[in-house]
């Protein structure tokens, strides 16, 4: 079993008897050279609330396998891993931390028609 089934499924025991594993942990490459890390890492810095971070070398060996070890189904970073569920693309960190922290994201006159098509303009512009 993979570190990331074991993580998930405590998660999940975790809420069905009622102890809550707090926290935020960000997956995530050299920022100089990985802008979608950057985006996520700027969003949670933005939203001030506090994580940890964890960054892989990209473009060598076995940097996928160790980012899908550490929950990103894609192998590719960002990873957002909340209360112990891996969130592994921008958009959904993205949808994740508007849905956490209201005060954060486009005013309401942008949210319509879709809010995912325009948080995807917001954080791809
Ligand atoms: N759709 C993904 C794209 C993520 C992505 O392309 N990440 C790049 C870094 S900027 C990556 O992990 N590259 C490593 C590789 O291709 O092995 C998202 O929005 O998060």
């Amino acid at each position: 079993m993979s570190m990331a089934t074991v993580r998930f499924l405590s998660a999940i025991i975790g809420q069905l008897i009622g102890r809550h594993e707090m926290g935020l942990r960000l997956i995530l490459g050299n920022k100089n050279y990985s802008s979608w890390s950057m985006r996520a890492w700027l969003l949670l810095r933005f939203v001030d609330t506090p994580f940890d971070e964890i960054t892989i070398s990209l473009y060598v060996p076995g940097s996928r396998a160790k980012v899908i070890e550490l929950g990103g189904q894609t192998g590719l970073v960002p990873v957002l891993e909340a209360d112990g569920y891996p969130i592994w693309d921008t958009l959904a960190i993205t949808e994740y931390l508007f849905e956490q922290h209201l005060r954060f994201g486009p005013s309401s006159a942008l949210r319509v028609p879709g809010r995912a098509a325009t948080l995807a303009r917001f954080i791809r512009a």
